[in-house]
């Protein structure tokens, strides 16, 4: 027997929310999640979405047989930029699987390693800024760790500095990126009449679009004109021939992928790098355990490649902070043949589900009453190896799971460990709570803070 999805209330036009956060779309998520449970459908602007919250129906989902990734309406309009890339394409695309085949070890655990000495370049870049401005400067850390991450993945992935920490501004690739990536969601929950009415806007993606594919174009000539023996990305990329069909990537692809790689790879890792800093400063006795680690680990030294697989407190704040705080907080997939959800709900083909993570990641079956608090010692002993399949995926599934976590991973153990290691944070504002901004992924808004290098004392 089946039943229908609840769903709000329909209006004509405007569909069944009223009220929608624009600014914040997850907000309204996050309530609709509370006020439905775990299954709701929605109607958006004119496209029908459901939405699921729970984890026995996420875990559903996580079946490749019946269900496969589709591209959500933001993530279809950042297509008219980077396409068929990785993170873009289409399941059935051909060049998703030319470029995952190729890059798949480019981005596994012994690639990354070779990589810590880059990392490591721009990470004492962050550390020295704070450094010598000092205590009495105010650090808005969304802004420095995007540097950072913008930085890290453009000299680790295709050995180009954007130089962003000598830059009083983000580099204007990054602007440009941040206006683009916001008229993406803007465009996908603007009705298409009102988005008629707006060429000054549409003027402004163009030129974003064509200023960015420029740079990509750019870093791919000067490559070729001076060629590198280092087995980079773009390197990989350029010269690489699939060991499937023996294809090659086309440079347009590459590009692609190359943009693909600064939108995906700084939003994210700046995120959980930004959501850790607020957990941290809000549970000063997870904070003081986490440098006790640090200390005992790596003292007064610069950290090294080592010293990384001997903090597991570290780790277990890190999993704490992307099951509270995704920075990616919602995917899409979509049922490969008509099919029952939860046993009692009927979806058809091809319809639109979306899984909302950020939810799930707090759902009491799994995490129990204290969903909702920072606990990083639930993930600890053996514990976070016990959780049931699908419970905990910040890095989505399957096929389309993220290529760039084990990246990700290095680059922000060895961030947050250097922070702690050596500075003593504080609040600009010590009653400041929890606030979202949101591009294509989410982030703390005006969370400002101070830095004072620690004294290690005698
Ligand atoms: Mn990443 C896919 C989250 C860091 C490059 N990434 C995904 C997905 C999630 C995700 C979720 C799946 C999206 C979907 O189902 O539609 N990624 C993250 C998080 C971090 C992150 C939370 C950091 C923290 N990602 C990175 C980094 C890179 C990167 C760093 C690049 C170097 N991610 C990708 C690419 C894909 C992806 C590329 C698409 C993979 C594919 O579909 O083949």
């Amino acid at each position: 027997e089946t039943v229908p999805i609840p769903h709000p209330p329909r209006i004509p036009l405007i569909g069944s929310v009223t009220s929608f956060d624009r600014e914040v779309p997850l907000n309204t998520f996050i309530l609709l999640a509370k006020q439905y449970g775990e299954i709701y459908q929605l109607d958006l602007f004119g496209k029908i979405i459901v939405q699921l919250n729970s984890y026995a129906l996420i875990n559903e989902v996580c079946n490749e047989m019946r269900f496969k990734k589709t591209v959500a309406p933001a993530l279809a309009e950042v297509r008219d930029l980077i396409s068929d890339g990785l993170f873009t394409a289409h399941g059935d695309e051909e060049n998703w699987g030319i470029a995952h085949r190729l890059l798949m070890p480019a981005f596994n655990a012994q690639s990354i390693r070779g990589m810590f000495d880059d990392m490591k370049d721009i990470c004492d870049q962050l550390v020295l800024k704070w450094e010598r401005f000092g205590h009495d400067n105010i650090i808005d850390p969304a802004d420095d760790f995007t540097r950072l991450t913008l930085d890290t993945i453009a000299l680790c992935s295709m050995s180009y500095r954007f130089n962003s920490f000598y830059l009083t501004e983000p580099p204007q690739f990054a602007k440009a990126m941040v206006e683009y990536l916001k008229e993406c969601f803007a465009r996908a929950t603007r009705p298409s009449i009102v988005q008629a009415m707006m060429p000054g806007a549409s003027a402004k993606f163009q030129e974003n679009k064509e200023f960015m594919t420029s740079v990509g174009n750019k870093i791919i000539e000067e490559r070729k004109a001076n060629p590198i023996e280092k087995k980079d990305l773009l390197n990989i990329m350029l010269f690489g021939v699939d060991p499937k069909t023996g294809q090659r990537l086309s440079e347009d692809t590459i590009m692609r992928n190359l943009l693909t790689f600064l939108i995906a790879g700084h939003e994210t890792s700046s995120g959980l790098l930004t959501f850790m800093t607020y957990y941290l400063m809000k549970n000063p006795e997870t904070m003081r355990k986490l440098r006790n680690e640090i200390d005992e680990v790596v003292g007064q030294e610069p950290i090294q490649l080592e010293d990384l697989s001997k903090m597991p407190y570290l780790i277990a704040v890190m999993r704490e902070t992307l099951r509270l705080s995704p920075p990616t907080p919602q995917r899409s997939a979509a049922p490969v043949a008509d099919t029952v959800l939860g046993g009692k709900y009927f979806v058809k083909a091809g319809t639109y589900l979306r899984l909302h993570i950020w939810a799930m990641h707090k759902d009491p079956t799994i995490w129990g009453e204290d969903a909702n608090e920072f606990r990083p010692e639930r993930m600890l002993d053996g514990k976070f190896e016990a959780l049931p399949p699908n419970a905990w995926q910040p890095f989505g599934f399957g096929a389309r799971a993220c290529i760039g976590r084990a990246f990700a991973w290095q680059e922000v153990q060895l961030v947050m460990a250097s922070v702690v290691q050596k500075f003593d944070l504080f609040f600009v504002d010590p009653s400041y709570n929890l606030e979202l901004q949101m591009n294509l992924t989410v982030k703390p808004k005006n969370f400002h803070i101070r830095a004072r290098p620690r004294n290690l004392g005698p």
